[in-house]
Formats: structure tokens, sequence, C-alpha cells
């Protein structure tokens, strides 16, 4: 087995680099660690999610066919962060007023600016280590999410982050639902627009009903992504690199989870064996 990828920093390693605080020049000591660390063992690509709220918001619901058990959204979500959290995740127990304080809410501008500085400091890291950072879009893809300022809510916003940041080593977690899920674009010329660009880190396939903050995630044959025209487009603009289900509705069964999995790697395979991949 070789590793083709790590998904995700632990928020409690690098959370200043999103929040801007106090520990922030150790977290970016951590990721250049990390990376350094990557490339020694042959890992090549680190998928990371520039967010300070992370995946919240979501609800979860029988939405998916035959009433499968899957996560959507009803609705924006605006409860503020208590301090101490980063994505979800305490980080800091002893933060003063965990229980009453809350994160001061940031702009889009100091986000973007919080971004900037990162990858100005870690990519030079990531291209002697010959490691390649992929950036997730927001997940789900509202402009704000508990008060918090989201960086890649529409899909022309990821071309910000390849403009900014030339250098090969900055790539994209491609999440073909998460841009499915954003209210602007058409996602065939999405998927055509940054794959022809050779910027895909690797690709999260799954599929997705309707858009923000009223989407589904639905079976992979199910949504509004024909996901075989997708693959088919990755084809033809010469993508080599993973496609993962991401995740999918759950099966009732006594694995519901796996099930719900191989069904997704079951019709990515079959597909891919369509265009004359193996
Ligand atoms: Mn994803």
């Amino acid at each position: 087995m070789r590793l083709e990828a790590i998904e995700n920093f632990d928020p409690a390693h690098w959370g200043d680099i999103l929040l801007d605080g106090p520990r922030r020049a150790q977290h970016v000591e951590n990721v250049k660690t990390l990376l350094r660390r990557m490339g020694e063992v042959g890992i090549p690509i680190m998928g990371y999610n520039f967010s300070i709220a992370g995946v919240a918001g979501r609800t979860r619901g029988n939405y998916a066919r035959g009433d499968a058990p899957s996560v959507g959204m009803e609705g924006p979500y605006d409860l503020p962060m208590p301090n101490g959290l980063v994505w979800n995740m305490v980080v800091d127990p002893t933060a003063p007023g965990r229980e009453t304080g809350t994160i001061p809410p940031s702009t889009h501008e100091q986000l973007w600016s919080r971004l900037d500085r990162f990858l100005d400091e870690v990519l030079p890291v990531a291209e002697s280590a010959g490691v390649r950072l992929a950036l997730h879009p927001d997940d789900p893809p509202m402009p704000f999410i508990r008060g918090q300022p989201r960086l890649v809510y529409q899909p022309r916003l990821y071309q910000q982050v390849i403009d900014r940041h030339p250098s090969p080593a900055n790539q994209l977690e491609f999440c073909v639902g998460s841009l499915a899920e954003m209210t602007e674009g058409d996602i065939y010329d999405v998927v055509d627009h940054y794959s022809r660009q050779q910027r895909l880190g690797y690709v999260h396939l799954r599929n997705v009903r309707d858009k923000v903050p009223h989407y589904k995630e639905t079976f992979i044959d199910d949504g509004d992504v024909d996901v075989l025209r997708v693959l088919a487009i990755l084809q033809r603009n010469g993508f080599e690199g993973v496609v993962i289900p991401d995740h999918a509705p759950q099966m009732s069964c006594a694995a519901p989870w796996h099930a719900g999995m191989a069904y997704a790697l079951g019709y990515l395979k079959a597909g891919l064996q369509s265009l004359g991949r193996r």
C-alpha cells in the first residue's frame, strides 16, 4: 500500500494560524515539521481546510433514497463559536470564558490575508520536501458560518487561491460535492476549468441535491451531479490522481457506514472501468 495523502491538520496543532492567535509561530513550525516528515516518508499530498468554524451547521436526517440517513442543511447556522473551539474541536479546555465567551468574528479580508501569510511561509518548505498542499473548499459553502467568514464558498474563489500563490505545491482538494452545493457556477464547467489547469491534488467525488442553505447529500447515482460525466471530464483533461467518495449515505445493515461507502466505491470503480481505466 502506498499513501497518497493525509487529510486535515489537527486543529490543536495549527488552530492559531486560522485565528491569528498567540501560538501562531509555533503552529507554523508544526506544519513545516509535518511537511518535512511527509516528504521523508514519501506521502505526496497534504489535504486541508482553511476554515475557522469547519464543518458546522449541517443537519442529519433520512434524506437519501429509501429514507437512508444522510446529512444536509436546513437553513443558515449563525450560533457563535465558544472560546477555545476551532473546527468543531475544543483545542483549549482552559480558555477564559469558554462557557460564556465567544471567538470574535473575523472578516473575509482577514481570512484571506491569514491564508496568504500561511502559504508564503509553508509553500517553500512543501516544495523542497516534494509535498503538495491541497485546499478543500468550504463545507458547507456558506459566506459565513457561526459568524466566521469562509474562504471558498463559490467556485470562482478557488481561482484566487491559485492566482495568489502560483507555486506548483499549491493545489486543490477538489470536492465535487461541496462545489455542487454552491449557488453559482455549472459543476461541469467548474470541473473542466480547474482540472484543465492541472491543479487538482485529489478529488472528493460525491453527489448532492439542491444548493446551500437547503441541500442534501444523496447516493452517488441519485443527486444533481452526473458523476460519470465528471469522471469523463477528469479523464479528458489528463487527471491521474486519486478519486475517493468523501462521504456517503448509510445503508440499513450491520455496517451502515461501510456499506454506504462500498456502494459509492463500486459505482466509481465501474465508472472508471467504463472509461478504460483500471
Ligand atoms: Mn469533501
